[in-house]
């Protein structure tokens, strides 16, 4: 019997809500980068915090990424109405911030507008061990019920508490650093904590349709058309 053809990305990106592609980036470049988020951290994030929001809006390294045609690329297929940047915003795990990321869905932080898709980038080798992504493929399409949470850096402000998924449905994404996760806005997702005691940098950019500026859209000044709406 013939092998059925693997499932083309947009398909894996519908059935199960994110992809994971390997090997975008190379090591010199995530070196590159590690080194412009230490620096943009040192000069723009509030002292303690492990996320830092409008990173491409000061940093020009960052805002080539964004629009990086090997992330765009990847994206066309996913994003067949066109593809428009958003924001963007460094996560930070070290020795001294170990903390789990929790299970959330980020569209809770953006009620009621158009629907998006994030593109994570761990700038080191991300393992189960150092707080790597975790999510629960297929989440995306049921709804989930979020609740306040009250870390106190204030870093993530939702979280699901009452989640149906078993341990066993959970998938940990051990990946190398330049690899690309892409995950849709309503995927249950999280991370393990960082017991390793070394960083773990990721890079995580947002992306929706081309569209009018919705009111939410106007506190990210570097969103930009990467593809327009009616381009293949
Ligand atoms: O990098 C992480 O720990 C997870 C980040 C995350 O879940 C998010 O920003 O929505």
């Amino acid at each position: 019997m013939k092998p059925s053809a693997p499932a083309s990305l947009a398909a894996r990106y519908d059935r199960d809500g994110f992809v994971i592609v390997p090997d975008v980036l190379s090591a010199v470049e995530c070196d590159r980068l590690k080194v412009e988020a230490r620096a943009v951290l040192d000069a723009k994030a509030q002292a303690g915090a492990s996320v830092h929001v409008h990173v491409s809006v000061g940093s020009p390294v960052f805002r080539a990424l964004a629009g990086d045609p090997r992330i765009v690329d990847i994206l066309k297929p996913l994003m067949p109405h066109g593809v428009m940047f958003l924001s963007d915003k460094i996560v930070y795990k070290s020795a001294d911030k170990t903390f789990a990321t929790p299970w959330h869905i980020d569209c809770f932080y953006w009620r009621n507008t158009r629907p998006k898709l994030s593109v994570w980038i761990p700038l080191d080798d991300a393992l189960a061990e150092n707080g790597t992504l975790t999510v629960v493929p297929g989440s995306h399409k049921q709804d989930w019920r979020m609740v306040k949470l009250g870390l106190p850096s204030g870093d993530f402000q939702y979280e699901i508490n009452d989640g149906t998924w078993r341990e066993g449905d959970v998938v940990t994404c051990a990946i190398k650093r330049g690899s690309v996760i892409v995950f849709s806005d309503r995927l249950v997702h999280g991370s393990t904590r960082n017991t390793a005691g070394r960083d773990r940098y990721a890079i995580i950019s947002t992306y929706h349709s081309p569209g009018a500026d919705e009111p939410f859209d106007l506190d990210f000044p570097a969103r930009q058309v990467l593809v327009p709406a009616t381009a293949g």
